[in-house]
This record gives structure tokens, C-alpha cells and sequence, in this order.
């Protein structure tokens, strides 16, 4: 169904409900690359294809995924759906669409969920924390992934110590 990014089985699924979604989602790619987290993306509508949406987060599990991350705009209710459909965690990202309402209409579409059905939302367009995220859930049961992950912190830590100095000197 969705197109693997490598030879070695996925762990993350990357959904997303259209493609004009993807110059947005590609950046959780990128940071799944950067921790060489085998990935694979691909569409799925909660409106325009709710039956490949059903199939996609039932099988999801059981073809070896970890992690989902679905990222939708508008009225987006992929995300939630997907987490009413698999015991896997969902990362939710809430995409700012050409005709949304500032993005607000996304963030409260995939945030206010139902008891019971959580969605772990990142911020909005915020698909690189996205990345990050499900590095850190992979990384709890793989040491080799949380190194990867921590190093990554380091380097951010370190970077903000390098400007702060520099603002001393
Ligand atoms: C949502 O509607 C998609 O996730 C996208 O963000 C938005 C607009 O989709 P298109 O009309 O560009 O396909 O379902």
C-alpha cells in the first residue's frame, strides 16, 4: 500500500491527506533520515479515501510500524481517526491549508480529542518535531536510536552556548 523508503521494514508510517501537504510533512522525513529510522510516506484521506484509512491504520500494527505520524489541514480529522483505529501512537501535525483559518481550524481539529483517543500534537507545520518525537519513542526501546536522538539535543544545546557566548564576549 505505501511506498517503503529502503529495504529494511518501516517503523515510522508517514500519512498525510493530500499531497499539497507533503512540502510540510517532509521535514519529519528528513529528521527520520537524520536517525536512521526506517520510514515510508504516503497519502491518505480521512474524507476522499476513509476506506484506505481504515485498511491503512488497521494493518498498520501488524506490517511492524511503531509510530504514525498523519499530518492533515482544514478540517483534519485523519490523525484522530487513524488513533481510533490503532493502539499505536499517533504524532499529529496540523498542516496551515491555502483555505484555512490561520491554521487554527487544523490545530483544533487534531488537539481536541476525546478522552481515550489521544493524539500527540506537535505544533502547527511543526512536522520536523514531528520527526523528532518519534525518534525519541523509537529511541525509548533502542538504545542505538536514543543515542542518536540525545546527540542531536547535544548539538542544539551546544549550538545555543556557542551564540550565548559570543553575545558575552
Ligand atoms: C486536507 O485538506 C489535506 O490534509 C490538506 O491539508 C487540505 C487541502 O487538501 P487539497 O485540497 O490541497 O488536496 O484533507
Amino acid at each position: 500500500m505505501a511506498k517503503a523508503t529502503n529495504n529494511t521494514a518501516p517503523q515510522v508510517g508517514i500519512i498525510m491527506g493530500s499531497d499539497s501537504d507533503l512540502p510540510v510533512m517532509e521535514a519529519a522525513a528528513e529528521m527520520l533520515r537524520h536517525f536512521g529510522i526506517p520510514y515510508e510516506l504516503t497519502v491518505v484521506s480521512a474524507h476522499r479515501t476513509p476506506m484506505r484509512m481504515v485498511e491503512y491504520a488497521k494493518a498498520a500494527r501488524d506490517r511492524g510500524l511503531k509510530v504514525i505520524i498523519a499530518g492533515a489541514g482544514g478540517a483534519a480529522h485523519l490523525p484522530g481517526m487513524v488513533a481510533s483505529l490503532t493502539p499505536l501512537p499517533v504524532i499529529g501535525v496540523p498542516v496551515k491549508s491555502s483555505n484555512s483559518i490561520d491554521g487554527w481550524d487544523s490545530i483544533l481539529s487534531i488537539l481536541q480529542m476525546p478522552n481515550g483517543i489521544p493524539v500527540a500534537t506537535v505544533a502547527l507545520n511543526a512536522a520536523k518535531n514531528a520527526g523528532i518525537l518519534a525518534g525519541s519513542m523509537i529511541g525509548a526501546f533502542d538504545a542505538g536510536i536514543g543515542d542518536k536522538v540525545a546527540a542531536y539535543k547535544a548539538g542544539l544545546e551546544e549550538e545555543v552556548l556557542k551564540k550565548a557566548s559570543k553575545l558575552q564576549d
